[in-house]
């Protein structure tokens, strides 16, 4: 049965990839796992009928018969363990490789959002300058540490796995920013990660609705 998920109707990005939809897709693609998208407005993930697959009100959401999953992490997790092609066989390298997967979510992804989410949360305070560094030092903190880890591997635990498919979207938060260019590995390591065919079919499927919704205007 081919899964379903959910993804912005008009995302804020322009077609940047940058909603979590994006991972999820590069996730079907690297598997060779055709897949339906349904498009949700902002007001529909708060209603009702969105918010018994999304609790919180939120896309990606993924549905397949019975089974209805969000959560990023989870979702791609699923597909891992569904498919051969992300997590390796081997049962010690697959543990290490979710637990590159539960970092990127938990440990590296945090410091990054709020630096994103200061902005518009309190872009407008006059204290707003100050926290801005403050915010950039831990993330920084962060990318000194994963830079550390990955040296000049191509990936994070030998072969290209879920846990790089998650790292790499966790880095392209901070194309905004000057933040990664400090650390020439990790920019060649999401370079590496972008250059992959699957994440070109997922970045191009994620822009046709872009693109489709701005030729509608
Ligand atoms: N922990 C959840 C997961 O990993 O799936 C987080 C899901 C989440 O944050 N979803 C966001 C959402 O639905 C979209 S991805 N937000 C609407 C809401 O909460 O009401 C976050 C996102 C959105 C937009 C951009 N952008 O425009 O650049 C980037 C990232």
């Amino acid at each position: 049965m081919k899964p379903t998920i959910t993804a912005f109707e008009a995302s804020p990005d322009q077609g940047r990839g940058m909603a979590r939809d994006m991972r999820v897709r590069w996730a079907f693609e690297e598997v060779g796992q055709p897949y339906d998208v349904r498009l949700v407005s902002f007001k529909e993930m708060k209603e009702p009928a969105h918010l018994r697959l999304h609790p919180f009100g939120q896309i990606p959401t993924y549905e397949e018969g019975e089974l209805a999953l969000f959560e990023s992490g989870a979702i791609i997790f699923h597909i891992a363990q569904r498919h051969a092609g992300l997590l390796p066989s081997n049962a010690n390298a697959r543990a290490r490789a979710i637990t590159w997967m539960f970092s990127a979510l938990n440990t590296v992804e945090p410091p990054i959002v709020e630096l994103e989410q200061s902005e518009y949360l309190v872009g407008d305070k006059p204290w707003y300058n100050e926290l801005v560094p403050i915010l950039e030092s831990r993330v920084h903190v962060r990318l000194r540490e994963l830079s550390n880890r990955l040296g000049d591997a191509d990936w994070l635990d030998g072969a290209f796995s879920a846990a790089d498919l998650m790292m790499v979207t966790v880095l392209r938060r901070l194309e905004d920013t000057a933040l990664l260019q400090k650390y020439p590995n990790l920019s060649a390591y999401k370079a590496r990660g972008e250059a992959r065919p699957a994440y070109k079919r997922a970045y191009d499927a994620q822009l046709a609705v872009f693109m489709a919704a701005s030729k509608a205007k």
